[in-house]
């Protein structure tokens, strides 16, 4: 071998290292990185695969009731607010329904969901999914809170770098309200 290889511009480089550094600081269990990489290519008997798409500000093509395993994918066709779906389990004791949990102070409604989401898909504008926890499956039988709590007016590429910066916890980024304020939110119930 006498030729050395190429080196690749950095300009090449750089959008795969920042995906891999936000992959690995925002997604919280290995599980998520494993369905990244394989893709879901699902079985005709495979889990049921619900395509989501997000606007401004609400979610298209949301039932409001899915069997347990179901997935969930996020496509964002918004000209150009990034949108995400959070996913909280409501604690079974809880029996309000979400139009009036979601009117909360911040107090009250923190608490209630301080444990990790079931599961966090962010999309860009016309852009790719990104799954930062879990893979948008919901396996767990009970109700749901569905929301996107991106601030209004962000820039979708400050608030990614922002996530990847913060590990694990509240992007620290300045914006307008979240975007659940605007009615982008969702009671969703999932069936045994
Ligand atoms: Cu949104």
């Amino acid at each position: 071998m006498s030729t050395s290889p190429i080196p690749q511009p950095v300009s090449e480089l750089r959008p795969i290292r920042t995906r891999n550094r936000l992959v690995r600081v925002v997604a919280v269990g290995a599980l998520a990185v494993a369905f990244a990489a394989c893709g879901g290519d699902d079985a005709a008997d495979g889990p049921r695969v619900i395509e989501v798409n997000a606007v401004d500000f609400a979610f298209e093509n949301l039932p409001d009731s899915v069997p347990a395993g179901t997935r969930f994918t996020l496509t964002n066709s918004a000209p150009s607010e990034l949108h995400e779906i959070v996913a909280f389990r409501i604690p079974d004791d809880e029996e309000r329904p979400v139009s009036e949990l979601i009117m909360l102070p911040p107090e009250e409604l923190g608490p209630m969901f301080a444990g990790e989401p079931a599961t966090v898909l962010l999309t860009p504008p016309g852009g790719e999914q990104i799954a930062a926890v879990g893979d948008g499956t919901l396996t767990e039988p009970g109700r749901y809170v569905i929301l996107c709590a991106i601030p209004t007016g962000v820039a979708p590429e400050a608030y990614l770098e922002a996530a990847a910066a913060s590990e694990g916890g509240p992007p620290q980024i300045d914006g307008g309200p979240p975007h659940f304020v605007h009615g982008m939110w969702a009671e969703l119930e999932v069936t045994a």
